[in-house]
């Protein structure tokens, strides 16, 4: 067995940007994960000098009782309590946290904000963690220490001189564990506002308003159970190698046992060809590797519902001779709306489906027989589906195939949305939401004795655009990276300028602290891999992860630094200062963190009781009702949508360009300039680019190129040298990475049915530089 060739692991990764190396980009042919993330990992750790503590670190986390939960993605822990399911971006995301390098008083005596201006993000990352509160001094351009109970009383002080609570927002990046997340919401609502934005508000918000409409139940209705069993599994807009890595064993595992994998993707991503589970000690022992899909579709970017469309036509017209390709029982006895939208499909032409798609009649048909030979099918998605304008109608669409077959309610069957940040379900359950509904707040006034507001809060869009209005004057962020996470960098920036107040909650410095209010703190946290001792003992925190799940997270490393304070215990700090006649229990909340959890039992659905679930070996799940066929909607039973298609084919001359991660970034955090999946060395500011597209503009190979974006109002923005990489991806289409390329992205840009971002869909030109 020619073993190395078949995964002689990674080019070289590097940490960070290396300025005097040459940007390359040679195709990568190798399965994703095994040796290659292997020897990426050692590097990663060597170079971090954490090779002692790392591994161990690793050994606990994601494994039941006692361990902390990965502070990188959303997809669930292994439900066998697989010891080693572990992944590359796991394990870097946790050292990133636990790095030995420190940022003091000293450095910040040393360095002015405006020098710190001018440092790359990789750079101000990499100086480590914050030790101490630091408040900004406009006299001399420097952060200087605060004491905790002054950094409190500024923000009291603050928030109690606005005319109307509405003058704050508060956001919410989706690591925050769930007791925080409660308190977070209730200071907050105590105060006076549903200003609550977060990172949610960019990712998949589209999801959770299109399953609420459909279903009555806003998260997705699989579990891991379900993809065991699944005949057939539909994976569209993700980038699973990169950004859910377990999801791999799932995908190599329903591949052994004869599941189909179909990927609906413009590009052909990683996790679409084959795979090295990295548990499976003797596939890694032998270089063997597994195919991870059957049929890989290079949808146009925007085309999903198209393709979604083409898939219910055919199972429609398959019908006529073939009763049985529809489950007439389920749509009869479950579903409301079907007959329009059968005379939708029959109405939508191939002509109409191939053009919006991209793709030829045949691929969708090859789809839909797929789907209407497996029994049971999961369709799973993630920002490739999200990050559009109707991507609440797409993710509707998913939901009418779905309930075409009765694939809903049943093993290995549902809709399975990829969450992000690996709590950002829990922190939406907690309370996180600038519409919150009725019943919510109801069981707030009546657990936790205030008078919460009822009209809707701002989201993240609209708090940029209040900020920017002089409208919102106090930013709290809790954790994130706003200024560099939200579109349209340069308004935002000025939005965050523009506060009397930002208030950070952070473990790194980011470009957040540079780009800040007139009055800015700095407050450093514990991160989720350290202890949490309070008055009554070690805390633990739980966590929801993309299925459901919830479960405890316990941190075992010391503290990077004595002055920390927990997330819980900076929160409570921050409301007991703002809210001097509260009748909250602040304190005695964080003396003993069972407390807050004995609230959130009382007004969080689903928690009843959690104290003592919360501590059985694999947690526990919250009740989904349309798992058990029970569909909160209006009519009492699932909904049909019947949206007409988008016009998603770019204007002649122009391209749709989606942004996207590098396999070694989480987010904001650039690990390294490699993409190692995709073939890319030593660069950022690249586009990927269908070779007709760039021959037809003169581009060359790895030439430089001005990518000029139109926004919905007409203005423009515009990124210049950028290098043209030619790639596999379908004609009218071109992809680069944010955030550097939210520069491109209008804040007017946003999804009339979300209120997302369009992330994915930036209309632009590109033209070779000079
Ligand atoms: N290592 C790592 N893991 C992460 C993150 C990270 O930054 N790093 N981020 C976390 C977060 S917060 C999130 S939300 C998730 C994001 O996970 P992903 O959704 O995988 O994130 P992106 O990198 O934006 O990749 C989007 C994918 O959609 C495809 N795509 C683009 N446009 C379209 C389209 O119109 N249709 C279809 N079908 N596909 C399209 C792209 O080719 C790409 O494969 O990952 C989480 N996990
Ligand atoms: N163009 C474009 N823009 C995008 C996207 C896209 O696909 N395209 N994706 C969007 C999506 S899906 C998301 S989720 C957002 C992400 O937006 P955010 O969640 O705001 O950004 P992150 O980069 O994940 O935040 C990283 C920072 O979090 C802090 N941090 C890390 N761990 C902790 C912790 O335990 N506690 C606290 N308090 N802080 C911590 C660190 O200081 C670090 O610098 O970006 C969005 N922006
Ligand atoms: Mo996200």
């Amino acid at each position: 067995m020619n073993a190395p060739e078949e995964d002689p692991g990674a080019p070289e990764p590097r940490i960070g940007p290396v300025p005097d190396e040459k940007p390359a980009f040679r195709p990568y042919h190798h399965p994703a994960a095994g040796w290659g993330a292997a020897k990426s990992v050692t590097r990663f750790l060597a170079k971090e000098r954490e090779l002692i503590d790392g591994p161990r670190a690793i050994a606990k986390m994601n494994h039941e009782n006692g361990g902390f939960d990965c502070p990188g993605c959303a997809w669930p822990d292994d439900i066998k309590g697989l010891k080693l399911d572990i992944c590359e971006n796991g394990i870097k995301h946790v050292t990133w946290e636990m790095t030995r390098k420190r940022v003091g008083r000293e450095f910040f005596a040393a360095h002015s904000v405006s020098e710190l201006s001018g440092w790359s993000d990789f750079r101000l990352e990499d100086q480590g963690r914050l030790t101490e509160p630091m408040v900004y001094d406009p006299e001399s351009d420097h952060y200087e220490p605060i004491s905790w109970k002054d950094a409190f009383e500024l923000v009291g002080r603050t928030l109690r001189e606005l005319d109307s609570p509405d003058q704050a927002s508060f956001y919410t990046s989706g690591r925050l564990g769930n007791e925080a997340t409660f308190l977070y919401q209730l200071w907050a609502r105590e105060l006076g506002t549903n200003n609550l934005p977060d990172c949610s508000n960019m990712c998949h918000e589209a999801s959770g308003r299109a399953l609420q409409a459909a279903l009555g139940t806003g998260k997705g209705t699989c579990d891991l159970k379900d993809w065991e069993s699944a005949d057939a599994l539909f994976i569209m807009g993700v980038n699973a190698a990169s950004n859910a890595p377990r999801m791999l064993t799932a995908l190599a595992e329903a591949y052994r046992r004869g599941a189909q994998v179909v990927h609906v993707n413009p590009l052909v991503e990683a996790a679409a060809t084959r795979t090295i589970i990295p548990h499976d000690i003797a596939d890694m022992a032998m270089f063997r590797s597994t195919r991870t899909s059957t049929l890989n579709l290079q949808v146009r970017i925007g085309g999903d519902m198209a393709f979604l469309r083409g898939v219910a036509k055919a199972v429609l017209k398959q019908a006529e001779t073939d009763p049985k390709a529809l489950d007439r029982e389920f749509i009869d006895r479950y579903t409301d709306g079907f007959d329009a939208y059968r005379a939708l499909c029959e109405a939508t032409g191939w002509d109409e489906i191939e053009r919006q798609s991209g793709l030829s009649r045949d691929a969708v048909l090859a789809a839909a027989r797929v789907y209407g030979e497996a029994d049971r099918s999961i369709i799973s998605w993630c920002l490739g589906v999200t990050q559009h304008d109707h991507g609440v109608d797409t993710i509707r669409e998913i939901v009418n195939v779905l309930l075409l077959r009765g694939n809903l309610g049943r093993e290995g069957a549902g809709p399975s949305p990829v969450r992000g940040h690996s709590n950002v379900q829990g922190n939406r359950t907690c309370g996180i939401n600038h519409r919150p509904p009725k019943e919510f707040l109801d069981r707030l006034a009546d657990a936790c004795g205030i008078e919460p507001p009822r009209e809707h809060g701002l989201d993240t869009v609209g708090t940029i655009r209040a900020m920017h209005d002089g409208d919102v004057k106090v930013f709290v962020g809790m954790g994130g990276n706003f200024a560099l996470a939200a579109p349209d960098t340069p308004y935002t920036y000025e939005s965050l300028r523009n506060c009397d107040l930002t208030v950070q909650v952070s473990t790194k410095l980011n470009r957040s602290h540079l780009v800040h209010g007139r009055k800015a703190l700095i407050l450093p946290c514990l991160g989720r891999t350290e202890k949490d001792e309070q008055r009554a003992g070690l805390q633990s925190t739980s966590v929801e992860d993309s299925m459901s799940m919830v479960h405890l997270s316990v941190g075992m490393k010391r503290p990077a630094s004595r002055h920390l304070l927990s997330e819980p215990a900076i929160i409570a700090g921050m409301a007991r200062a703002t809210l001097p006649g509260s009748s909250t229990p602040w304190e005695w909340y964080i003396e003993d963190y069972d407390r807050i959890r004995d609230s959130m039992a009382q007004v969080v659905e689903g928690f009843e009781d959690c104290n003592r679930r919360v501590r059985l070996p694999l947690g526990f799940r919250i009740r989904q009702p349309a798992r058990e066929l029970v569909f909160l909607t209006d009519s009492g039973r699932a909904e049909f949508s019947t949206a007409p298609l988008p016009d998603v084919v770019p204007e002649p001359g122009t391209l749709a360009l989606g942004t996207m991660r590098s396999h070694d970034q989480w987010n904001t955090t650039i690990y390294s300039d490699n993409d190692r999946y995709r073939g890319i060395r030593n660069l950022r500011t690249l586009v990927f680019m269908n070779k007709d597209d760039m021959r037809e503009r003169g581009v060359e190979e790895f030439g430089p190129v001005d990518i000029t974006s139109t926004a919905r109002d007409g203005s423009r923005r515009r990124v210049e040298g950028y290098l043209a990489v030619p790639y596999d991806i379908p004609r009218g289409c071109a992809a680069g990475y944010m955030p550097e390329m939210n520069v491109l992205c209008a804040l007017v840009d946003y999804s009339t049915q979300s209120d997302q971002p369009l992330m994915k869909h930036v209309k632009v030109t590109i033209t070779p530089s000079g």
